[in-house]
């Protein structure tokens, strides 16, 4: 199995009540190779998404930081049961890219997931799955890019 490169999507200024969920998904994620965005799942984000201890850059500078990471991974990993804007373009951007992305979304929030993503399913390239324990979203990562 070749090591991948991994691209985690998931909100910070949307609402970080999901941090503890997406940092258990990088956790797992990886076993398969290397996760750019492993900070989405720190603790190092309050609220409002101000990054508490590490060097600050500009919205600009992690603008550009994230496209070019984004550009460079192999498939893209959302937790998108918390909306968020930056993660809605991020999976826009991805799809202009041609990239693989996997959209993980949990129904027992009550939310519903918006048309624009659960609509943009197409076969392999752009997959949404529904779970409802984190186990279960890890074993689904596992059966897609175990023998990737
Ligand atoms: O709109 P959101 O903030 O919820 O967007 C979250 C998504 O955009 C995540 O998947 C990240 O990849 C990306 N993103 C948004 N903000 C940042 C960030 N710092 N650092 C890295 N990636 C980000 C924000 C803190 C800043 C105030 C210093």
């Amino acid at each position: 199995m070749s090591k991948l490169s991994i691209y985690f999507c998931g909100s910070i200024r949307g609402g970080r009540n999901d941090a503890a969920i997406y940092h258990e998904i990088i956790t797992h994620l990886k076993s398969f190779g290397k996760v750019f965005t492993e900070h989405v799942g720190s603790d190092k984000f309050n609220e409002e998404g101000i990054q508490i201890d590490d060097a600050k850059l500009t919205d600009k500078q992690i603008h550009d930081r994230d496209m070019s990471w984004l550009q460079s991974s192999d498939v893209v990993v959302a937790e998108v049961t918390t909306p968020s804007l930056g993660v809605g373009y991020e999976l826009g951007r991805a799809i202009e890219m041609k990239k693989k992305v996997i959209c993980l979304f949990r129904p027992s929030s009550g939310k519903r997931l918006s048309a624009m993503i659960e609509g943009a399913k197409c076969e392999n390239l752009f997959q949404v799955h529904h779970y409802t324990e984190v186990k279960n979203a890890c074993q689904l990562l596992t059966g897609i890019l175990g023998n990737k």
